[in-house]
């Protein structure tokens, strides 16, 4: 079991655009349809160029023809992003915290994890998953930190992680979070 300072080193927060980041793969916090949306979503086809809706047309296709379920992932090319890889996630709506939301969004985080695991992608960056159009509270990114500092205690891929935030409110939280989770 690793430190908790060679945990911490393992991570990173970093303000700014996904699309833009020079990491391995980054995440999409993306929809059951796999075929699109505004916020991140949009904004990596945009910039990942039109193969990255090839290869989603594809999967819908062949693997998910009932659409992405919540909680689950899949990667695809990265198209002309910087990242090599995007790996779609399909976050849970908030409804309020009672219709197992925190569990779904953690099993967004682990799915993510595994297929970078496995597919040894060395550095992975993620969005608030769920924390834009889907509604999950901001000050909830606690689970993210959780979940991904028990991947890296249990696994050596990914070597890094970084949690990009776009607005300052999301940045105060995660730096919030992750020096409570440095302590403990
Ligand atoms: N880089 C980093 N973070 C971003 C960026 C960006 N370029 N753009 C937005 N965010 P959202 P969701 C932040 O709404 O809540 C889509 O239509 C944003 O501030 O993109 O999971 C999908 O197709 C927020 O904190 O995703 C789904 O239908 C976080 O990314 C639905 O929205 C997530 O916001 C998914 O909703």
């Amino acid at each position: 079991m690793p430190t908790a300072a060679a945990l911490t080193a393992r991570i990173r927060l970093v303000q700014g655009d996904i699309t833009r980041q020079p990491v391995a793969a980054i995440v999409n916090a993306a929809n059951s349809s796999l075929l699109g949306g505004s916020g991140v979503d949009g904004a990596i086809h945009r910039a990942g160029g039109p193969k990255i809706l090839e290869e989603c047309r594809h999967l819908r296709a062949r693997l998910y023809r009932s659409g992405l379920p919540t909680g689950q992932a899949v990667a695809t090319t990265g198209g002309k992003l910087p990242a090599k890889y995007v790996i779609h996630t399909a976050g849970p709506v908030w409804h309020g915290g009672r219709q197992h939301e925190g569990e779904e969004l953690a099993a967004c985080y682990q799915s993510c994890l595994k297929i970078a695991s496995a597919r040894q992608f060395d550095s992975v960056a993620f969005p608030g998953i769920s924390t834009g159009i889907y509604g999950y509270p901001k000050a909830e990114a606690a689970i993210a930190v959780r979940e991904v500092r028990q991947w890296l205690g249990a696994h050596a891929v990914p070597a890094t992680v970084t949690f990009v935030v776009f607005d300052d409110e999301n940045q105060r939280l995660y730096e919030q979070a992750l020096a409570e989770a440095a302590r403990s």
